[in-house]
């Protein structure tokens, strides 16, 4: 079938798409992947925070499409570690994703299957490209600020969410000595121990 070629308003000064209800997540929705266990029970209990919103523009899951949309991720902190998005592998393994970053601060943390990993800044005006393989996480490192970005995938790709949910990415985003620092997650095991 035709498809018809259509336009969306990215508004950047309400981060927001105007024409997309957003996805919400809240600190709930990742039982288990911030490292401090005690902290993240402390602050679940003074409330439960959204931690970020997605607003998508899905098209028919087919080779050939393109999703798009706009992640909102809000400062914040779990003890030492920065409020982060779930993060995941695609479905289909063998796609890749663009994102652009337009406001905030924050690192991209991927890694391969085989543990492979890579932290990449988020700063505006950058723009990260996550090779196929990569799983990818968004991390808000600011101090205060919003961390705005913009993304396109294959929209053939799907999330798969289950590795990251056993044992989290290899390498966790802590705040130390007021700034951010890369460090070991020692929930994480190379391939092989798995
Ligand atoms: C989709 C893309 C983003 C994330 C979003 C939330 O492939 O990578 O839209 O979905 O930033 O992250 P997550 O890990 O909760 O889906
Ligand atoms: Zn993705």
């Amino acid at each position: 079938m035709l498809q018809l070629p259509f336009t969306f308003t990215l508004n950047q000064a309400a981060a927001c798409i105007e024409e997309s209800t957003p996805i919400v997540r809240r600190l709930s929705s990742l039982q288990g992947q911030f490292f401090d266990q005690a902290a993240y029970t402390a602050t679940l209990a003074q409330g439960d925070p959204v931690l970020y919103q997605v607003y998508a523009v899905d098209r028919p899951a087919v080779v050939g499409e393109l999703s798009s949309g706009l992640t909102i991720l809000y400062p914040g902190r779990v003890g030492d570690e920065y409020f982060m998005t779930k993060g995941h592998f695609h479905a289909v393994l063998e796609t890749g994703e663009v994102y652009y970053c337009l406001g905030g601060e924050g690192r991209m943390v991927m890694e391969t299957p085989e543990g492979d990993w890579h932290v990449a800044e988020m700063r505006p005006g950058a723009v990260v490209y996550v090779p196929p393989r990569w799983a990818h996480r968004s991390v808000n490192v600011s101090n205060g600020e919003k961390l705005v970005f913009f993304w396109v995938y294959p929209a053939h790709a799907g999330h798969d969410y289950g590795a990251i949910e056993r044992q989290g990415f290899r390498k966790l985003i802590v705040a130390r000595d007021g700034a951010p620092a890369v460090i070991d997650n020692p929930r994480w095991l190379p391939p092989a121990q798995r």
